[in-house]
């Protein structure tokens, strides 16, 4: 068993408090450097490798074993020059980027070695002078493929890797690392942070094993002037993605040069609630991919983020020097470090961008309808493989206003996982579906974690439970956590499903104990799902249902602090299949008690919500009297009913829908506005520019009025984004027939 050196154990608190002192600092470029030297092939090779079978000039990482004194003296270069930390020459140290050099079998050599050869510098110099520590960062490279991005533009859902072959590959690194005396693991150049989430599961599943952690850095890449990282995400969509690894930095290096990379650097210094770092290019390369930028302008630049408070650890990628790394820590020297900002307790999650859910937030919306139980038309296309019919659902919610999708293969004729895993990645290559987080649904282990392997953003899992004891629920939020999600946990225990109020509280309460207690879970990443279950059944057990959940909601918002509440909401009314208008009544009533209890989000048919206010009053009350249990005979009140309402039913919603139609314009206006109808805006706002002295009377006019009722509904949680969704629309086309006049 690996044990921690001396070094090792002390270096989180030892690089903890150095970084409380001042701006530390990261060494430069070891590529430019090598290239100084001109080394031939034979250099390479080296003795030992003479007959290797193919070529390996350029190998860099190999000449830790080859020329180890060339690398030491790189090394020297940069500590003389003032870095604090050191990287070790191990960018490509992986099984999977050594492939191209059939050098697999000595990657844990080239990674123990690089790493004990920066150490012993690294400690000659602490020696000679112990006020300035110097510390060892074993480098993780961001490898040459990606897990998140198809290398086949005709095959968008196709891998030439997976998590779990990263995953193997990153541990196997990071070992050999700690083997040979680093003292930091730096996970960087990240451009697909799907292949970071594998690099930070390795390594927190390392860190396990061993019974000791080390410091971990994280450093990604933006591409181009998008800001956004070459998988596309924004800089605090990657931020999100990777905070689980609880790094002791985050930061930007590699692609940009200083200037290029400020405005992301300060993104990430406002979200980010540890230290910020940052490695970047001396400038941007020139027309013969070289770096120019001196070291005084270099240091120029980066002086100005010093100055600005962005930066707590500051060094160079491509192109820099230790001319560079000695003006820029001259520079710096006097320049107080960055403090820490308090971040808001929020669960965090992102797809391609942030998505971040508080105790203030409005009511979240989760698409349903990718869910092969959920949906019989997205069954039949995922079993008859029509996946791009399928990509079309997920992507009609998310124009809809779903702002998370739920995604569920559970089907007793399809193969769950490789369901989910195809589905998954080619949703990955849809960046207006991407955009938003997923939510895995599955009650297969084995198919969550299939899913959580394909998603780069925080996703959320749905869901686990006690239903199979303690154990096997602290085991998988640990995995939860290594693989940086959020949870679901729904209220299901040993005895069964909780059914009842008291069931639900205790059931939630105990397991909110268990896993931020004694798993260390964040509380703000927990969602209680206390089981919503149909009403109106004719079954007087099921009376109280909705009840008990509304409760059990308001209980979870009360006593549970940070945790948040969510449920199926189409479950409530399924004694009502067949009969959409009704269920959606249900669905209306049931969300306007439950929002007001405190839900934080509900799985929806996001294109399908019922605005509370415009339920016609007469089914509004039965609705309610079901959904309250208020009255011994609510069921058969609302059955009695429920015909009425039927689509093309014989006395109710077809003929009060026409009736608005004789009202006023402006009042015309407003109902199309609130209801997201089309039909006649047009029409309607023809008749109101007619009437108006100025076209713009109608838009400051009846239009803005009908918006401000949207507001205020949507403020008071009586409409949902969604809706608002549509009154945008229809807004829009209101606007541009007014604009020509
Ligand atoms: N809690 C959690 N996850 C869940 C649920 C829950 N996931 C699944 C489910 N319940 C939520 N999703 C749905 C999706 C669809 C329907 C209900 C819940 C639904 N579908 C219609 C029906 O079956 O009648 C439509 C059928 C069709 O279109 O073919 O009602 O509670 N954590």
């Amino acid at each position: 068993m690996l044990q921690a050196t001396p070094h090792q154990k002390k270096a989180l608190s030892d690089l903890a408090q150095l970084l409380e002192k001042r701006i530390l600092i990261l060494d430069g470029a070891m590529g430019t450097m090598i290239q100084g030297y001109k080394l031939g092939e034979a250099d390479y090779r080296g003795e030992r490798f003479a007959s290797h079978s193919c070529d390996v000039k350029g190998n860099n990482d190999l000449l830790v074993l080859t020329r180890p004194d060339i690398i030491q003296q790189i090394h020297r270069e940069y500590l003389e020059a003032g870095a604090d930390i050191l990287e070790t020459n191990t960018f490509n140290a992986t099984t999977i980027a050594m492939a191209d050099y059939r050098m697999e079998d000595l990657v844990p050599e080239i990674n123990r070695e690089a790493a004990r050869l920066a150490r012993e510098v690294a400690d000659e110099f602490t020696r000679a002078n112990p006020d300035k520590p110097r510390f060892v960062a074993g480098v993780l490279g961001p490898t040459n493929r990606t897990a998140s991005i198809s290398p086949d533009v005709n095959n968008p859902g196709y891998r030439n890797t997976s998590f779990n072959r990263l995953v193997t590959a990153y541990q196997q690194a990071a070992r050999a690392l700690i083997e040979g005396g680093a003292d930091i693991l730096l996970i960087e150049t990240i451009f697909d942070t799907l292949n970071a989430k594998a690099a930070i599961f390795a390594v927190r599943d390392l860190f396990d094993q061993l019974g000791f952690a080390l410091p971990i850095m994280i450093s990604g890449t933006i591409t181009d002037a998008s800001g956004r990282t070459l998988s596309g995400q924004t800089t605090e969509a990657f931020w999100n993605s990777v905070e689980h690894a609880q790094p002791i930095s985050v930061g930007l290096n590699c692609a940009l040069g200083a200037s290029e990379l400020r405005p992301y650097l300060e993104e990430l210094s406002n979200c980010a609630g540890t230290r910020i770092s940052a490695h970047p290019n001396a400038g941007l390369p020139n027309a013969f991919g070289e770096y120019d930028q001196s070291p005084d302008e270099m240091a120029e630049i980066v002086a100005e983020f010093a100055h600005s408070g962005l930066v707590n650890i500051i060094g160079g990628c491509c192109g820099t020097s230790p001319a560079h790394i000695k003006a820029i820590a001259e520079k710096v020297a006097d320049i107080p470090r960055r403090a820490i900002p308090t971040i808001p307790v929020a669960c965090r999650l992102s797809g391609l961008e942030p998505f971040n859910i508080d105790r203030g937030s409005l009511f979240v919306n989760v698409g349903e309808r990718c869910n092969v139980t959920g949906s019989a038309r997205f069954k039949r296309l995922i079993i008859e493989e029509d996946y791009d019919t399928a990509l079309d659902v997920a992507r009609d919610q998310v124009e809809n206003g779903a702002q998370i999708i739920d995604v569920n293969m559970d089907e007793g004729m399809l193969d769950a996982k490789s369901a989910m895993t195809t589905f998954l990645n080619l949703v990955a290559s849809e960046p207006d579906i991407s955009r938003v987080p997923i939510m895995v649904d599955s009650s297969k282990w084995e198919v969550i974690e299939a899913g959580l392997q394909c998603i780069q953003g925080k996703g959320i899992v749905n869901s686990i439970s006690l239903k199979e004891g303690e154990d096997i629920f602290r085991r998988q939020a640990r995995l939860c956590r290594n693989y940086g999600a959020a949870v679901v946990v729904m209220a299901f225990d040993e005895q069964g499903q909780a059914d009842t109020e008291a069931r639900k509280i205790e059931i939630c309460q105990r397991s909110y104990d268990i896993l931020v207690n004694e798993v260390g879970f964040p509380p703000q990443d927990i969602i209680f799902d206390p089981n919503i279950f149909a009403v109106a059944t004719g079954i007087d057990e099921h009376n109280n249902y909705a009840v008990d959940f509304i409760n059990a909601v308001q209980y979870i918002r009360e006593n549970l602090p940070h945790a948040m509440s969510s449920g199926g909401v189409s479950n409530v009314s399924f004694s009502f299949r067949g009969n959409n208008p009704v269920r959606e009544a249900i669905h209306g009533v049931f969300l306007y008690h439950a929002i007001k209890a405190g839900l934080t989000m509900g799985i929806v048919n996001a294109g399908q919500l019922e605005i509370y206010e415009e339920i016609p009053e007469a089914l509004k009350d039965k609705v309610e009297d079901v959904i309250l249990n208020r009255s011994a005979n609510g069921t058969e009140a609302l059955l009695a009913i429920a015909d009425q309402y039927r689509e093309g039913g014989s006395s109710g919603k077809k003929e009060e829908d026409l009736a608005w139609r004789e009202w006023p314009v402006n009042k015309r206006l407003e109902h199309a506005l609130v209801k997201g109808i089309t039909t006649w805006i047009v029409d309607d706002t023809e008749a109101a520019r007619q009437a108006a002295s100025r076209p713009i009377e109608v838009i400051e006019g009846p239009l803005m009025d009908g918006m401000n009722v949207v507001g205020d509904l949507f403020g008071v949680g009586k409409m949902f984004l969604p809706q608002v969704v549509k009154s945008a629309r229809v807004m829009k086309q209101a606007v541009t027939h007014v604009v020509p006049f």
